[in-house]
């Protein structure tokens, strides 16, 4: 989009009319908003708590007030509806009173990790043609300043900057007020709500448009699935920016719900337990290696997690034997969640017989989730047989944000997105995952793009080439080894490490661990494709360990 567009559009994801006219007969889409729904419960459950976190608790009115006073600031700030805002905040109460503000100016959020660098944030900054940028001061021990003065050297279109906490040079979001009487109306359900990062299966981080209509059903759809009411207490442990912990039901779902959302610092027993005993939290989400350390943690603590009703993961694959040991150890519901934050979100459901619960990642929200499981030709296959996970719904996008190349390979024709997962579907609709046709590492739930590692170390002068892979990890599930096939000399592990890290990258990208290698093997190389490649050296590296162990 080119400058003489912007805000006149508001963008919109494209279903065609048909699909529209069927969410909206089946009422899916209730042209509910995020603004109009916020502004109802901050009067129905006005005194009730909302939102807690650090020493912070606001109520429902509280949290609207907060929400108004910063979106008025950020118009009189000089942005205007439309203007897309990179929110990099971590699990603090104003990562949602900022996303809360956005959306009630109009306003469009990017959502950036903690765990995001400067690389990183410019890219969100330039795909989405970001005029703002938004970060605390500092969170676990980074200063978001230093990479907002960087991010404003790189990107200059990123105008404006606002902090939570000591500002600096830049403005704080304490500071922000405006004329309330400036605000825009409620915007149209249909439009963009905010842009999503997906996990990046080939190269770079794409955008993930994601409307009023289609995120609210997605939630609201995953209270009832989910138990969750105005009682319920949502605790967000895993990063809040993420998919999960936002809507699979999420903090917005709990805010929906009016129950009440408590935030955790970290997502460790030491952070999340103490929580837990004093808020009475009754429902959580975690990856699956937290979701072990969570049971293992929970027959020594003198915390008592008894409120807890349902213990959600997901994020990556919990496998059975896993299952058990999290239904022993924590002794609540467990509920599956195999999700995506392009759209189809699957659980096992609350009620389902225990086999189910432990073998399958659960079957999907919506009846009208269209789900197709395909062979390599796209011919559909039987029941119980591993093929290729498309799907299409009233909440799964028809398309990435400003990214053609991108949508001709993850979309069909007819508008199914290829989720990239081997899953086996049973006859009752549930579905277990088996692994995935793309070339990522799912590291404790954060997904990795071989590809974009793989530039980054062939930017280094001593690497000839690189390929990047998953290692089955007992604990992070897969973590990522890349073999090298070193320059004239041989740099240290230790440097190459410090290179990826330098180049401006989440720390999770870092390749756990590397391995040189003289050659990628004597099957005709550059005859293959780089994911033939992967698999070989995948195959090889496993073979040896088990002849070393
Ligand atoms: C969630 O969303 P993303 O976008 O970070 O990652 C999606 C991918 C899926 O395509 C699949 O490969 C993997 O993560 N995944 C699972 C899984 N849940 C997600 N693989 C196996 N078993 C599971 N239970 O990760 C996400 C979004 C919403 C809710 C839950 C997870």
């Amino acid at each position: 989009m080119t400058d003489a567009f912007r805000h006149t559009v508001p963008l919109r994801q494209t279903w065609p009319d048909a699909f529209v006219a069927r969410y909206r007969a089946a009422g899916y889409w209730r042209g509910e908003t995020f603004p109009g729904f916020l502004r109802e419960r901050a009067t129905r459950f006005a005194d009730a708590i909302a939102v807690v976190g650090g020493d912070t608790r606001w109520s429902y009115a509280q949290l609207w007030a907060e929400a108004e006073r910063i979106a008025a600031g950020l118009l009189a700030q000089g942005l205007a509806p439309g203007d897309r805002v990179v929110v990099q905040l971590g699990n603090i109460p104003e990562f949602i009173a900022v996303v809360c503000a956005l959306f009630r100016a109009q306003l469009v959020p990017v959502y950036a990790l903690p765990a995001h660098r400067l690389t990183e944030v410019a890219h969100f900054a330039r795909k989405a043609e970001a005029s703002a940028y938004v970060c605390a001061e500092r969170y676990e021990t980074f200063d978001y300043r230093t990479l907002a003065r960087d991010l404003q050297a790189e990107v200059p279109a990123v105008r404006h900057v606002f902090v939570v906490g000591d500002a600096a040079e830049f403005v704080s979001t304490a500071a922000l007020d405006g004329a309330r009487d400036a605000l825009p109306g409620d915007p149209d359900p249909q439009s963009v709500a905010f842009l999503q990062i997906s996990g990046g299966s080939t190269g770079l981080s794409k955008l993930i448009p994601r409307t009023h209509d289609d995120y609210i059903y997605s939630f609201r759809a995953s209270n009832a699935l989910c138990g969750i009411d105005a009682d319920s207490v949502y605790m967000v442990a895993l990063p809040a920016a993420h998919n999960f912990p936002m809507s699979s039901p999420g903090f917005f779902g709990a805010l929906y719900a009016g129950a009440r959302v408590v935030l955790s610092p970290g997502p460790g027993p030491d952070a999340a337990f103490p929580l837990i005993a004093r808020e009475r939290v009754t429902c959580v989400g975690l990856v699956p290696p937290l979701a072990l350390l969570w049971a293992d943690a929970a027959g020594k603590t003198a915390f008592d997690l008894s409120s807890l009703q349902v213990l959600q993961v997901g994020g990556a694959k919990l496998v059975p034997e896993a299952a058990r040991r999290v239904v022993a150890g924590l002794g609540c519901t467990l509920q599956q969640v195999f999700g995506m934050a392009e759209g189809l979100v699957n659980y096992t459901r609350l009620d389902d017989a225990d086999d189910l619960v432990l073998t399958t990642q659960g079957r999907p929200i919506s009846t009208d989730d269209e789900v197709r499981v395909v062979d390599d030709a796209g011919a559909p296959v039987a029941d119980g047989e591993i093929g290729h996970l498309l799907t299409r719904g009233p909440y799964t996008i028809r398309g990435y944000h400003n990214d053609d190349a991108a949508n001709e390979r993850a979309f069909t024709d007819d508008g199914f997105y290829r989720t990239g997962d081997m899953v086996q579907r049973l006859p009752s609709g549930h579905l277990i995952v088996q692994g995935r046709a793309t070339d990522h590492i799912n590291r404790a739930g954060e997904k990795i793009s071989a590809e974009e590692i793989e530039d980054h170390l062939l930017a280094h002068p001593q690497v000839f080439d690189a390929a990047v892979v998953s290692i089955p990890d007992e604990f992070l599930g897969e973590r990522s080894c890349a073999f090298v096939i070193p320059g004239d000399t041989k740099p240290r592990p230790a440097e190459l490490k410090a290179w990826v890290r330098g180049r401006g990258l989440a720390a999770f990208k870092v390749p756990d661990q590397i391995v040189f290698v003289d050659a990628f093997g004597t099957t005709a190389v550059g005859k293959i494709s780089r994911r033939e490649l992967r698999a070989q050296l995948r195959a090889r590296f496993l073979e040896e360990q088990k002849d070393a162990d």
